[in-house]
């Protein structure tokens, strides 16, 4: 566990909360339920008098739109799966004719065909207002510069923070992701401010920037990051503050749902609050699809309420967080979900156990002598499951004792034992030896798939 800030931290901390709506953003919460039945009632009307999938899938289930009369009433409504999308691809979901349709986003996933979203120019201001939001929690304002280092293209990262920016006035530098040495060249002759990448890029960032011999709190002029589109921890927190002298603050989304700021953190950092006037968040049982109170976790489920292209009725993200309502110091009554600890399909099963990445990452990230680089690498051998944690050493632990290293290699094995359940095969690298990402990070290799 990183223990000491570094000077200048502490003061950043403190900095006071900024509000860009704060109407919508501080709603009294059974306003915000009236208003949430409301746009909902809308758009299931739109969904099932124009899209034939939408009105099927509801007659199936014996649900007419005037069955719909407040946001009680969401758990009559069918789930909506990413294999519908893959299914209805590309434009089978639409809500609205083609001719409104002015962008189209997608994300590739991991398996076969791309997933499509379509959004009229409605949806692109939905979207923009819900980034805006987002960057001015992190404390952006006019006078900021937004370095977006988020891949600009069919994936909604770059997008998203472009027009977050331009929305707050604040000046963008849309870089995209990449190029990590001309990255940081602008970042300090431009003196970006904040900065908009994955957290497994900034910490690529981070490092390049020390190695470079860039001082972070003389030489560059960064004070936050809205850092999301992968799983990340409270220690990667810790490492990228450290790293960047900076407010590292999480933010969520996804491109059936618009697109990052669906749910953002403000400088207290506890949670992301979810923008509940343009979305409805549940969580479910993901074996039983039976909606969970809040501080249960369980499978985050989606509903848009505004938007108009491709409107989504109880998307299932799969993936698990918790949900609460509780106040909130920064003055928003905006619900807030947790960290995503996992997702229903990314989990590992290692000889029956269940394991998430995130509770090795969490392992990994704290322990002394080790680079937050690291890969697991899943096997069968003779009818069992083997897991390989490949991790990176320091520079000052590589060129250590060896005996040192295999003290550090044993402590690693029996804190991932006690987190996760399971034995392992702790294996340190070489500094720099496992791929770098400038996009979203992938950690697992699963051979038993192959
Ligand atoms: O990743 C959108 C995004 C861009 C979010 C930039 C944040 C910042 P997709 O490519 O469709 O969209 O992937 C969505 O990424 O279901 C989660 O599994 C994961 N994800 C996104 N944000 C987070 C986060 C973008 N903050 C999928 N923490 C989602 C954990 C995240 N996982």
């Amino acid at each position: 566990m990183i223990q000491t800030l570094p000077k200048g931290y502490d003061h950043m901390r403190k900095r006071e909360h900024r509000i860009y709506n704060p109407a919508m953003e501080c709603m009294d919460r059974e306003q915000l339920r009236e208003l949430q039945g409301e746009r909902l009632k809308k758009t299931v009307k739109l969904e099932y008098d124009n899209v034939p999938v939408y009105r099927a899938r509801m007659d199936a289930a014996g649900v007419k739109p005037e069955d719909i009369r407040s946001i009680d009433d969401l758990k009559y409504l069918p789930f909506m799966e990413k294999t519908d999308l893959r299914d209805y691809y590309p434009f089978d979901l639409l809500a609205s004719p083609k001719k409104d349709i002015v962008r189209i986003h997608g994300s590739s996933g991991t398996t076969g065909k791309p997933i499509v979203s379509g959004y009229t120019q409605n949806d692109i201001e939905v979207w923009s207002e819900m980034m805006a939001r987002t960057l001015t929690a992190a404390g952006c304002t006019q006078e900021d510069i937004v370095q977006v280092a988020y891949g600009l293209g069919l994936f909604t990262g770059g997008f998203g923070g472009y027009q977050g920016a331009n929305r707050i006035g604040a000046m963008v530098v849309p870089m995209s992701s990449g190029n990590t040495q001309r990255q940081i060249m602008m970042m300090k002759d431009l003196g970006a401010t904040i900065l908009c990448c994955t957290p497994s890029y900034a910490t690529y960032l981070g490092e390049t920037i020390r190695e470079m011999g860039i001082d972070p709190e003389k030489d560059l002029k960064l004070k936050a990051g809205c850092f999301g589109a992968e799983p990340w921890t409270e220690e990667m927190r810790q490492r990228i503050e450290q790293l960047l002298c900076i407010d590292a603050c999480d933010i969520y989304g996804l491109t059936e749902i618009s697109g990052p700021g669906v749910a953002f953190e403000c400088l207290e950092k506890h949670g992301m609050h979810i923008n509940e006037d343009q979305v409805i968040a549940e969580i479910i049982n993901p074996t039983t699809g039976e909606q969970l109170p809040y501080g249960m976790p369980g499978e985050l489920v989606f509903t848009t309420i505004t938007k108009t292209g491709m409107p989504m009725m109880r998307y299932r993200t799969h993936d698990i967080c918790t949900l609460t309502d509780d106040k909130c110091a920064c003055g928003r009554t905006l619900a807030r979900m947790g960290r995503i600890t996992g997702r229903t399909d990314d989990m590992l099963v290692i000889r029956g156990v269940n394991v998430f990445p995130s509770q090795i990452e969490s392992v990994l990230v704290g322990a002394e002598g080790v680079a937050p680089h690291y890969m697991l690498i899943v096997d069968r051998v003779n009818n069992s499951d083997t897991l390989e944690v490949r991790v990176e050493l320091t520079e000052d632990m590589f060129s250590d004792t060896v005996s040192h290293i295999e003290s550090v290699r044993k402590y690693i094995t029996g804190q991932i034992k006690s987190v996760v359940g399971i034995a392992t095969n702790v294996k340190l690298v070489a500094p720099k030896s496992i791929p770098r990402s400038e996009g979203k990070a992938k950690r697992v290799i699963d051979n038993r798939k192959l």
